[in-house]
Order: C-alpha cells, then structure tokens, then sequence
C-alpha cells in the first residue's frame, strides 16, 4: 500500500553515541545494539483506518519519528514497518453503520493518515501493508499455527464453521512482553478486543486466531480453518516478518498495546517459533477533556482539522515535544497557542544564523536519553533567547536549524 512522502532528510555526521530506550519488557533504559550490525529494524502500529488521525496517534508516531531519527544520527541504517489494520471489528461496524464498504472507508482513512503525517513531517516506513493486502502471508501463519498444534477450536452458533483460537498454554509465552498478572490482564482484555468468558476456550486469554465468515463480513478461504477472516495480533507478526524478518530490534507503539497486543503478538511469534523484538517501546496516552482521545469515546482533535484551521503543523510538533514521549497528558488549546509563540521565537532565532555546536550536541545528548524531547526544548529555548554562551571554536556540526530538523523533524526556516 502507498505510504506518504518522507521530508528530506539531511542527517548530521553520524555521532557513533548509541540510542538509550526505555524498554517496557525489562523496565530499564538501555543502549540500543541492532541485531544485524549497522541495520536496525524498528516495527511500529499502525492504525485502524475508521476515522481520521487524532493527536493521540499523531503522539505515537511522532515518538517513533523519534525513534528512527535517534537511530539514524548513531549512524546506523534504519528500516520500518508499519500496517494498517483494514479488516477489524470497529472498521466493519463503522461501515455498516454508515452505509459504505469498508474498503472505501479505510481507504479515505488511510488517505487522510497519510496527509498528516507527511504535514507533521513524518518519515515514511518502508514497508507498509494493510490486512487485505497481507492475507496470503496470514493465512500461511495460521494454518502453520494449526500444524503446529498451538490451534483450536471454539463452536459458534451464527457461523457455519467454528472460530479458531491460539492456545497459549503450549508455549507458556503469556505476559513476556508486559509482565503482567492475570488480575492486571483482566482489567482490560476485554476492553481491547479480548473475550476472556467465552465457553470453549481453553484459556481465557487465548487470542481468536481465525474468526468463521459471519454474513455481511469479508472472509478469506484458510484451508482446514475454513472461510473467515483472522483475528488481531497475528497481522503485525506477518507484516513485520516480510518487512524487517524475525527476529528484529523495537516493536514500538502506543501505551494501550503492551497488553493485549504485544504481548499476544510476541505470543503468536513463539508458537509460530521465532522470537519476535528485543525491545518494546511504548509512548503514553493522550487524553482530551479528561479522558484518553479514542475513537471509541468520541474526544479527539484531529491533526487535519488543527491544520486545515490554519494551524502550523510544526507548533503541533512542539506541542508533542514539550511532553516526554513516555508521559499520559492532555492535549490543551493553550499549549498549542504557547507552542506557536515558541515556533515564531525559534524561527526568528534561525533567521538570524544559528551557527552554535554546543546547542547541536545538546539536542543530540537529549534525543539519544530515550527521546528527553523537554531537554531539546530547554536547549532551544536557552539558545533563541540568545542566552547560550559564545561558541567555543568546537568541531562538529554547529548548525541549530539543520539539527533541529535532522533530529526533531522540525522546520525552522518557515
Ligand atoms: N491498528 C491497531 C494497532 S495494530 C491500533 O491500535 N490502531 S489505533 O488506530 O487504535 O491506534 C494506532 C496507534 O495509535 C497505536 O500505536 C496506538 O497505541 C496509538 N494510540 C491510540 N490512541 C492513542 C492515544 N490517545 N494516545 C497515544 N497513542 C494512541
Ligand atoms: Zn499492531
């Protein structure tokens, strides 16, 4: 599927100072060494197309912006991966509700998606794969998934053939990624997709595997699975083995997928027998009004309407920058206002000539902390107040602006 067009991108010489990430699964923040020397191969979730880009995503995706920038300043090769969940339960229910085929509505989403990224001066994954398009590689999984004995399944009565599930207790693989208790993982499986209750499963956190074709919804044929559609996790699996193989270096994404998502999706990864990532990074939640921005509550911002009503995608950048990635905040119209007065601030300081290497090395040092974004900011702050002390005659790159953009993906020459 088509991705967006990725800013140019003019990277500094590379500073050989690795990356330190939080990891979700070790609780630590460690350097970051790819498991293929020079190349490091970063996953990221991406959405589920039934309505437009919200701050809240715009959060994530901006933190693993920051990510591949970190990466790529250490020198290293970076490669991305990224899905689009097009066949999935809200998405076919919006549908319906709305009248039009879920294949146009994901792909007006998509299309909507892609036009923020690119204004939020995103980079572009290099392998982007929808669901529908995936199918082929999904249905091999889960019929492996069935000779390898980790399925089975589970009756049900508005299906002509039977619903099929992971058995998780094969692999004893449940709570790698998150760590979690059972009583933690209840809290909020349901919520997320999962159906703990339901007779007949073996486990109640077993993952539906393979969901029977119900009228009304697509199907695939799956051989002994019979016709249907898959269940949730098992898609980032296949769509990060055909763009980065297994196993590979960060699964990133947002704070609501460490359980179920990823720690199912790792689950999967080991039945099918290939470790999945070596780090899990997740970024907090967004909230609106109180609440986490979601679809399903209703409370969103969207990034195209902020833009549409004039707003420079770039105080939206330093809206988000100005919250460590790892932080749950509110999105606020006054942070936006002071976002755009800082803008102005670090555009008129850029105009003047920002030649100043200790501010680079600065926005570097905080990049590389697990993305410490408020410390970047503080150091551009001190350096367009013209507070930073002189130059001392270093070497290294000395220009802010082209920093700022190499790292933050901010554009000051606007
Ligand atoms: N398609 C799945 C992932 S495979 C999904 O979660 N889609 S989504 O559209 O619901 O979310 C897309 C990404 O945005 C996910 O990484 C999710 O963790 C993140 N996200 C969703 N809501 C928020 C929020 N309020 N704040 C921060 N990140 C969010
Ligand atoms: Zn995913």
């Amino acid at each position: 599927m088509e991705s967006w067009t990725s800013p140019s991108l003019s990277p500094l010489p590379a500073s050989g100072v690795p990356l330190r990430l939080h990891d979700t699964r070790t609780g630590r923040t460690a350097p970051i060494t790819p498991l293929t020397p020079g190349r490091a191969r970063l996953y990221v979730c991406g959405i589920t197309p039934y309505d437009a880009t919200h701050l809240g995503h715009a959060a994530t995706y901006h933190a693993a912006d920051l990510v591949r920038r970190a990466l790529r300043d250490t020198g290293l090769e970076v490669e991305m991966a990224q899905n689009v969940t097009d066949v999935d339960d809200p998405l076919l229910e919006r549908a319906q509700r709305d009248g039009v085929d879920w294949r146009e509505l994901a792909a007006s989403q998509v299309e909507l998606f892609a036009e923020d990224m690119e204004a939020l001066r995103v980079i572009a994954p290099e392998t982007y794969r929808s669901v529908s398009e995936s199918m082929d590689r999904i249905i091999a999984a889960v019929r492996t998934l069935h000779d390898r004995g980790r399925a089975y399944p589970v009756e049900s009565d508005d299906a002509a053939g039977p619903d099929w599930y992971l058995d998780l207790s094969v692999d004893g693989a449940l709570g790698d990624v998150s760590g979690w208790g059972e009583d933690q993982m209840l809290e909020v499986f349901a919520e997320r997709g999962g159906d703990p209750d339901r007779p007949g499963k073996r486990g109640r956190f077993d993952p539906l595997l393979w969901r029977a074709e119900r009228e009304g919804e697509p199907a695939w044929e799956a051989g002994e699975l019979g016709r249907g559609r898959p269940g949730w996790h098992v898609e980032c699996v296949c769509i990060a083995e055909e763009g980065l193989d297994l196993p590979f270096d960060i699964q990133a994404g947002g704070s609501d997928l460490i359980f179920p998502h990823h720690d199912l999706s790792a689950a999967h990864a080991v039945a099918l027998g290939r470790p999945f990532a070596t780090t899990y990074a997740h970024s907090g939640m967004v909230a609106y009004q109180g609440e986490k921005m979601s679809k399903s509550l209703g409370n969103l911002v969207f990034v195209h309407r902020l833009v549409r009503d004039g707003v420079d995608p770039m105080a939206i950048r330093l809206v988000l920058m100005a919250h460590h990635y790892r932080s749950d905040w509110d999105w606020s119209d006054q942070e936006l206002a002071t976002a755009a007065e800082r803008l102005a601030r670090f555009r008129a300081a850029a105009a003047r000539g920002g030649h100043h290497p200790a501010t680079v090395e600065a926005l570097r040092a905080a990049l590389r902390a697990d993305l410490d974004t408020p410390a970047a900011l503080a150091a551009l702050e001190t350096w367009a107040s013209g507070a930073a002390a002189a130059a001392a005659p270093t070497a290294g790159p000395g220009d802010v602006a082209a920093a700022a953009d190499a790292l933050f993906g901010l554009d000051l020459r606007g």
